[in-house]
């Protein structure tokens, strides 16, 4: 059974995010999501996310094609949580191209196009202006 695992902060959760899962499901037969901490987000970003990590983790395992989920609380930590679940396949989108190549001994890296044209942030924005 391949094990597949990727990492996101799923805020303000959109059709991107469920393409992605979808895709990194497809690679595997058990799909672990890595969801970024608040903390984690606020560091990256400089913000909080709109949805607290217990709300985005509810939503992210609700979902059909996810396995488990947890908390991702640094990035730093790619190569403990890929060991300490696992995975053989690790999915991220490929605004993320070439970030996690440094795993490669411990598990195939795959990064996959965004979907275009929506993001939490543009919708943010759009929200904002109304
Ligand atoms: N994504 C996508 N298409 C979009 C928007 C997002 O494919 N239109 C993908 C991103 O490439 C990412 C995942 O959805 O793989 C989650 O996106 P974000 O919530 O923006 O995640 P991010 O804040 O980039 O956190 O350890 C890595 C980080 O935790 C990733």
């Amino acid at each position: 059974m391949t094990r597949v695992i990727t990492f996101g902060t799923f805020d303000v959760f959109h059709v991107g995010h469920v393409n992605i899962l979808e895709r990194a499901r497809s690679y595997g037969e058990y799909l672990i999501v890595g969801v970024s901490s608040d903390e984690l987000n606020y560091s990256k970003k400089n913000r909080y996310p709109i949805y607290n990590e217990e709300d985005r983790m509810k939503i992210i395992s609700s979902l059909k094609f996810v396995s488990e989920v947890f908390i991702e609380e640094s990035l730093e930590l790619k190569l403990e949580y890929i060991k300490k679940y696992n995975a053989d396949v690790l999915i991220m989108g490929d605004d993320w191209l070439g970030r996690f190549d440094w795993v490669k001994p411990a598990c195939e890296v795959v990064y996959l196009p965004r979907t275009p044209s929506i993001s939490t942030s543009e919708i943010i924005e759009v929200v904002r202006k109304l």
